[in-house]
């Protein structure tokens, strides 16, 4: 049996910091409700918010210069699961991983799927990997996938992806998504035209795979690993790949896959209102597609989204059920410390989003009053909920304060002695 954190110390954890946190909350409910705001709802919907974890989330990244592993890393995909659990049992926001294949590959998915259900976690999203040749594959993705101009490496790719949804049926997963790195490094390397019309056709016979209650997410990306050109470039491609797919396919934003200065929320909204939505990588970044932790360099923008989001659910926009993931390297911190911080930024948002006076909003934006509209919006992004997200996690067995009780726990000192290092153990970034 390996450690898993006790429920005692989180118990105890709690009881030890419950008077000034209850000081805390009664505090916040009385600000909101000079703003005419309930707090309860407000908790209620936070407690109810989940995000996935990627199972390559709780590994140390990298970058393309070097990967500095950290002590204690999981082995393999049990290992993962392990380390998601113990995310998803201190803060009560993440009840799902999202797989990644061949990564996660093994000979029992049963076993796999039981594994997981024991350490009370489910199976999000499957993730297709058809960005780096594994060593039993018979053709190469160098110049592409299923955009390449051969027929038969197309083909490759598009069982590599059929493959991905069998195994995601067996683990109880609902969606694929998929993100290509195919593209071009030179002007006049490849037809634009025809890389996307031979995508569409490969990625058609994926969608004619996919069982009826699936959904298949299409991941657009402006640059990397191709830095001329990419095939599923931007929000518009991937719009029109999903209309021509069909109403199984949709648009996954990450948040990191546009160019500089990009107005992501606006993308949100006109994604939304097409019914396309697909979810959403979450991560951070300052340059490009930096994976930084989400909501650490531009926690506003992170709000910006969820006001969107807010906005879509009160107004029921027809087909809106987005899906959320992290997606980050983690590559100077010790992933799982990053993966529960970054739950609570992106719960953080969801919470601000919903402390901000929709009606009162709505009356400032129709009679043009500019400052009033923007003080009513910042207000919410102004607005410490702290003490919200502590509750929403206390109600549900979590931990008040989940860094604490897991620096206190030693969870990761005890993995490095049930982990002793293997060769070849692979952790990685998307
Ligand atoms: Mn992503």
């Amino acid at each position: 049996m390996t450690y898993q954190i006790p429920s005692a110390l989180i118990e105890e954890a709690n009881g030890a910091a419950l008077p000034a946190h209850e000081d805390d909350y009664g505090a916040l409910a009385r600000r909101l409700a000079r703003r005419g705001i309930a707090i309860e709802p407000i908790t209620a919907a936070v407690s109810a918010f989940a995000v996935a974890v990627p199972t390559w989330g709780v590994g140390t990244g990298g970058t393309r210069f070097a990967r500095f592993p950290g002590p204690g890393e999981p082995r393999g995909i049990f290992e993962k699961l392990e380390d998601c659990a113990t995310i998803h049992r201190l803060t009560r926001a993440t009840p799902t991983c999202s797989p990644h294949l061949p990564w996660d590959k093994v000979t029992d998915y049963s076993e796999l799927r039981e594994r997981a259900a024991a350490l009370g976690i489910g199976f999000d999203a499957v993730n297709s990997n058809t960005f780096q040749d594994q060593s039993d594959q018979a053709l190469s993705y160098k110049f592409g996938s299923l955009a390449h101009t051969d027929k038969a490496v197309r083909a490759q790719a598009v069982a590599h992806n059929l493959e991905c949804i069998e195994i995601g049926r067996k683990l109880g997963s609902k969606a694929l998504t998929v993100w290509i790195a195919d593209g071009s490094n030179f002007p006049g390397q490849s037809s634009l035209t025809r890389a996307f019309d031979v995508y569409l056709e490969a990625m058609a016979e994926v969608y004619a795979g996919l069982p009826d209650d699936w959904r298949v997410f299409i991941e657009h990306k402006i640059h990397e690993p191709a830095f001329y050109s990419t095939v599923i470039s931007d929000w518009g491609t991937s719009l029109m790949a999903a209309e021509a797919l069909g109403p199984k396919a949709a648009c996954l934003v990450d948040l990191g896959h546009h160019a500089p200065n990009v107005n992501i929320e606006q993308i949100v909204a006109r994604l939304v209102r097409a019914g396309r939505l697909a979810g959403f990588h979450f991560n951070d970044s300052n340059y490009g597609d930096d994976d930084l932790d989400s909501g650490s360099a531009d926690p506003f923008r992170l709000f910006r989204v969820f006001y969107e989001l807010v906005d879509a659910a009160a107004r029921k926009a027809p087909g809106f059920d987005p899906a959320y993931m992290l997606d980050q390297s983690h590559n100077v911190t010790d992933p799982i410390e990053s993966l529960m911080s970054s739950a609570s930024e992106v719960q953080r948002a969801y919470a601000q989003a919903l402390a901000v006076d929709r009606a009162a909003l709505t009356a400032a934006q129709e009679a043009n009053d500019v400052m009033g509209a923007h003080q009513i919006y910042k207000a919410g992004y102004l607005t410490d909920v702290s003490p919200i997200l502590a509750e929403a996690r206390r109600r549900s067995g979590g931990a008040l304060d989940p860094l604490g009780v897991y620096r206190a726990s030693g969870y990761r000192a005890r993995k490095v002695e049930e982990r002793p290092p293997v060769a070849g153990s692979s952790s990685g970034i998307v």
